[in-house]
Order: structure tokens, then C-alpha cells, then sequence
């Protein structure tokens, strides 16, 4: 039973005053509502059985500026539908454009150009620093989501506190987890590694992006700064004995108000394998990425991670266990952490060349499966495909073998299915479109290695989805095309009086899992009846299920706009070594 039923009666006070009305339809046709770039694949996606020649009208003068047949009818399993496809990838004629079909039209404006998606990177990147914790967001770099500081967690408890009362730490900085306001260290690993791994392969173009954050005039670039907020905050979960604790939480999720106002105690709870070695393989990526910024930090960093990971040596086997009465997040998947283990043992041996590390590389194996919190294993499988000169050639060469096996699948999936997708089935899971928009960087990493165009095309049609080439006709990415989320779960965007939320998140999508449905589900009627998981998706505060946002859903948005930015608009080749 999630905790969040025990918010019912917020519930009951917000449904007085708030009445989330569905959004209208659009025309139909489903498209990347922000935009496509010049060169880049465009396809469109018509539900309609009709078929004929899609024409583009430029709406400057209402004149046919290029169009194309339709394809054949095919049904997409995930939602149902039967659709057809218009490839317009050959028209490359900056504007904004309208399609019609059989003089009917079926589309909202369909935008062309060069940078289209600078936009919606700078926004989901800048989303970070509206997660931060124990600061102010001032207006100067906030705007209208200015709020107080909270959370200063100067005087953080142990849970359970009887276990050791005398206990305190001081463990400000880091990001809210998502809608709720934990901070939670093994997300945060993913995370911070996905915003690195930006930096690392475009540094010169990332070093550029400006965010106007207060570090912004500093000589850090803005992303290392916006990733140090959280890293500073990953330090001090450290304990003497190299130990690292898994969270820090209150110990029910607070309602929906604005940080300020959830006052709670808060508390660490027991250190766990994954969370050290988490932080292992993060320290030591920041100890290279950072070196030449700081290199006090970066040293810090290093020690840091190898006492981590000699304390996971030492206790490999420790599962985070819910104590009584603690009901927050849990990020607990498995009780395996050999992808953990991988992960810290390829980051701490990129940053220090050990032979201690090597030897664990070379005994620990990897798979063919994608990344997110609760596996790690294509972390590390990036990092070996990339860097044969750390890793040795016959190393890197399977591990790009093994990524090359699963973006294969995703490159089919995406040619072949309806929807023209690299989606599977097993991906319509909480958090879907952060499964999604890791399958692109999947795809990102295969055309890194080969260079092959394809993959960069399926990795285009992942952030098509994601900005509304998908069955509910919405930009899944808030304040970021015609039409997206107004209402997520999402505490600072509840507690405000802004009628916009907050901008530039990524909402967690759909699903048929439902695990809110018979909460607060008299607002979500069409949702908890809905049966294709692609469709499973409402844009309700309720529904923490599909509608929630969270950082490492966020990051992979960040890396996949921003990557095929840099790729589109001049850093045509990213820098593996
Ligand atoms: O992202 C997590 C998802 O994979 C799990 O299925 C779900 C239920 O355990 O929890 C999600 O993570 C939540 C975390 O536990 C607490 N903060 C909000 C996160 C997003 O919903």
C-alpha cells in the first residue's frame, strides 16, 4: 500500500478547489510538437484510416510547400490504433508548416528548423536547478517560480532515531528526488552520471550552454555546476567508515506545499551496497570530469569513491530494508549488485588506471540490457565501448557487441513497428518515458560507435515521442510544445499560485500499471479505465503513477535534446575516449 493514500484528505481539500479539466484534442495528426531539425528524419503519424497525400502548407502564404503518401495501414499493439505514416524526412525548407490531408487539415503547426531543440534542452536542464534543495530560487534566475529556501537538512536524524540517538549530521544541497522532496542516493547515481556523460561527449558545446543559473558567471560550465549542487550533497551521506547512506527522507511524504512549508524532521537511513557503490562510480566520474575545474574537488572525489567502494568490498551483499514507519521511496530493486559493481569498477578504473579495478572488470560480466536506477549495467557497458585505450580492445569490443545487440532491437522496433518507434512492451513501466528516452541514448551510443545514420534516426523518433508523436497527442515535457502536462505530481508546481507548473520536466507517462487508481481516481475516470498502455496516462496530480516527474527521467530528456542538438547544430561528432 503506497503511503500516498494516507494524503487522501489533501486529496479531498485540492479536488474542492481544483478541478483539472482534460486538455482539448488537437488535430489529430500526432507530431514532434516543438519541431524538427533540417537534416533530421520527420515523420507524422496519421490515426485516421483514410489515406491519400499529406500535404505541408507553409502558413506564411497557405501555399503546398511539399507533400507525400501516406503509408499503409498498420495497428500499433501499445495503443490499438491503426495508423499510417507520412515521411517528410527529404523536406528541408525552414518554416512552419500546417499538413492537410485530402484538403483537410490534421495537424497543429509543424515547426522546421535549425536549433529546434535548444529550447527544450536549456528548459529541462534549468528544471535541475528548480529541484534544488536548502537554497532560495531567486528571481533573477527563477523568474516567476522564485520561492524560499527549504530543507536546509543542517541537522539531518538516523532512522530509526532509538538506534542511535546522539546521531547528527549536517547534509544540505542535492535535488528533490521528484514530486516528493527526498533525496535519494542511488537515483541520484544514474542521474548524475547521464548529465555527465553529456559534458564528457560534446564538452566544447556544453561548456557554452548557458543556463542563467547563480554559478552562471563563474568559470565552471553551467551543467558541472547545476551536477555539483547534487555532488556536494552526495559527499555528505558519506559516513567515517566509507559507508554511504541509501536516502534522506521524512518519513511520510509531505503534502502538496511548497518546500518551505514541509517543516517534517528529516532523517538518513542504513547505508547499502548500492548506494555506495553508486556513489563509487559517480565520485570517480566527476574526479575526471571535474579535474581541470577544480581539482581539489575532483581529489576529493576520487578518495571519496574509493572508500566507498572499499567499504562495498567489504559488505557486498547489503539490501536497503524499509525500517518500520519509514514510508518513503526505497529504490531497492534487486538484491544483486553486480551491475553496480561493474559500473564503480569502470568508473574508478577510467580514474585511476588500478590494476585493483581492472581485475574486477575483467571478472565481472555485462548484458544486453538498458539502463535505469535499479540496473547499471549499460553505465558501464558506455563507458568500456568507448574508452578501448583504458579498457584494452578486445574488452570494448564486446561491450559494444553488447550494445549493439540491444540497439539493434530498438532500430528494428522502430522500422518496423506502426508507430515507427524504438519501444518495446516491457518499456510501458512507471516511468515509461524515461525508458524511452534511455532507449535514444541507447541509440546515440550505437551511432557514436558506427556512425550509422539509422540509429540516430530511431534515437530521433524516441524524443519525437516524448514531445508528442504518441497516442495521447501531448508534449510529455511541461511548458514544451502546443499542448502538455498542467497538472503533475509535482509538490512545488501544487503549493504555488503559478497556474503554469513549473517548466522543462519530464512526466513519468503511461502505463497500465495503475498502482493510483483507487486513490483519488474519481478525477482520473477515463485513466483507470483505459486498457493499452500507451494510452494509460492522465494529466492529473493524482496520478503519481504517470504524471509524477523525477530526476533521473529528466536526465536522459537532457541528454537525448541535448546531444541531438550538438549533433544537428555543429558538434557533428562526440568525443568517446
Ligand atoms: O521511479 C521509481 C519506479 O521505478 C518505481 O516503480 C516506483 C515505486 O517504487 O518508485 C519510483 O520512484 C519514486 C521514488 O520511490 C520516490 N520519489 C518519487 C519517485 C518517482 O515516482
Amino acid at each position: 500500500m503506497d503511503i500516498r493514500r494516507n494524503f487522501l484528505f489533501f486529496g479531498l481539500v485540492l479536488a474542492v478547489f481544483s478541478f483539472a479539466e482534460p486538455l482539448p484534442r488537437l488535430f489529430s495528426a500526432r507530431i514532434n510538437q516543438v519541431g524538427y531539425e533540417l537534416p533530421g528524419l520527420k515523420l507524422l503519424v496519421w490515426p485516421g484510416t483514410d489515406s491519400g497525400k499529406v500535404e505541408l502548407k507553409n502558413v506564411k502564404n497557405g501555399k503546398t510547400a511539399f507533400s507525400v503518401p501516406l503509408s499503409s495501414l498498420a495497428e500499433w499493439e501499445f495503443s490499438g490504433e491503426s495508423v499510417r505514416v507520412a515521411d517528410f524526412s527529404k523536406f528541408e525548407e525552414p518554416g512552419t508548416y500546417i499538413a492537410y490531408l485530402n484538403d483537410r487539415r490534421i495537424s497543429g503547426n509543424i515547426f522546421i528548423r535549425k536549433g529546434v531543440y535548444e529550447d527544450v534542452f536549456r528548459s529541462s536542464l534549468k528544471w535541475f536547478y528548480y529541484q534544488r534543495a536548502s537554497t532560495p530560487l531567486e528571481g533573477e534566475f527563477a523568474g516567476r517560480f522564485a520561492r524560499l529556501a527549504g530543507h536546509p537538512d543542517t541537522n539531518v536524524l538516523f532512522y530509526p532515531p532509538e538506534e542511535n540517538p546522539a546521531f547528527r549530521i549536517s547534509s544540505p544541497k542535492g535535488w528533490y528526488d521528484a514530486g516528493d522532496y527526498g533525496k535519494y542516493i542511488v537515483n541520484s547515481g544514474i542521474t548524475v552520471f547521464t548529465l555527465l556523460q553529456l559534458y564528457e561527449h560534446f564538452p566544447a558545446a556544453a561548456a557554452k550552454f548557458k543556463t542563467n543559473i547563480p554559478e552562471s558567471k563563474n568559470a565552471t560550465p553551467d551543467l558541472l555546476d547545476e551536477v555539483r549542487w547534487n555532488l556536494d550533497w552526495m559527499l555528505t551521506m558519506q559516513a567515517e567508515d566509507g559507508g554511504v547512506y541509501h536516502k534522506l527522507t521524512t518519513q511520510q511524504f509531505s503534502g502538496p506545499v511548497l518546500p518551505e512549508f514541509d517543516t517534517a524532521e528529516r532523517f538518513v537511513v542504513m547505508k547499502s551496497t548500492a548506494a555506495a557503490l553508486n556513489f563509487a562510480a559517480v565520485m570517480a566520474q566527476a574526479a575526471r570530469v571535474y579535474r581541470s575545474y577544480d581539482n581539489a574537488f575532483s581529489k576529493k572525489s576520487l578518495a571519496a569513491a574509493e572508500r566507498a567502494y572499499a567499504w562495498a568490498e567489504k559488505n557486498p551483499l547489503i539490501a536497503y530494508k524499509q525500517p518500520d514507519g519509514m514510508n518513503t521511496g526505497q529504490y531497492n530493486a534487486d538484491q544483486k549488485f553486480t551491475d553496480e559493481e561493474l559500473w564503480a569498477s569502470a568508473e574508478l578504473l577510467a580514474a585511476t588506471k588500478n590494476k585493483k579495478y581492472r581485475d574486477a572488470v575483467e571478472r565481472l560480466t555485462f548484458t544486453s540490457e538498458g539502463a535505469w536506477w535499479g540496473n547499471s549495467n549499460f553505465l558501464a557497458v558506455y563507458r568500456l565501448a568507448s574508452m578501448p585505450s583504458v579498457f584494452g580492445k578486445e574488452k570494448s569490443a564486446a561491450a559494444k557487441d553488447s550494445l549493439l545487440v540491444q540497439a539493434n532491437m530498438l532500430r528494428e522496433q522502430m522500422e518496423t513497428s506502426a508507430y515507427r518507434l524504438p519501444v518495446f512492451k516491457w518499456n510501458f513501466v512507471w516511468g515509461s518515458n524515461s525508458a524511452v528516452a534511455n532507449n535514444g541514448i541507447v541509440l546515440l551510443n550505437a551511432y557514436y560507435l558506427t556512425q550509422d545514420v539509422r540509429y540516430l534516426n530511431a534515437a530521433q523518433r524516441a524524443l519525437d515521442y516524448l514531445l508528442g508523436s504518441n497516442p495521447m497527442e501531448i508534449s510529455f515535457v511541461t511548458g514544451a510544445g502546443a499542448r502538455s502536462p498542467r497538472n503533475p505530481h509535482h509538490r512545488p508546481s501544487e503549493g504555488d499560485d503559478i497556474d503554469d507548473p513549473v517548466p522543462g520536466a519530464l512526466v513519468g507517462g503511461p502505463h497500465a500499471g495503475k498502482q493510483d487508481v483507487g486513490t483519488e481516481h474519481w478525477k482520473c475516470k477515463d485513466y483507470a479505465a483505459s486498457g493499452f498502455p500507451a494510452v494509460s496516462y492522465v494529466d492529473d496530480r493524482c496520478s503519481y503513477a504517470t504524471n509524477e516527474v523525477a530526476i533521473n527521467w529528466n536526465a536522459p530528456l537532457v541528454y537525448l535534446s541535448g546531444a541531438l542538438h550538438f549533433l544537428y547544430t555543429g558538434e557533428r561528432k562526440p568525443l568517446l575516449k
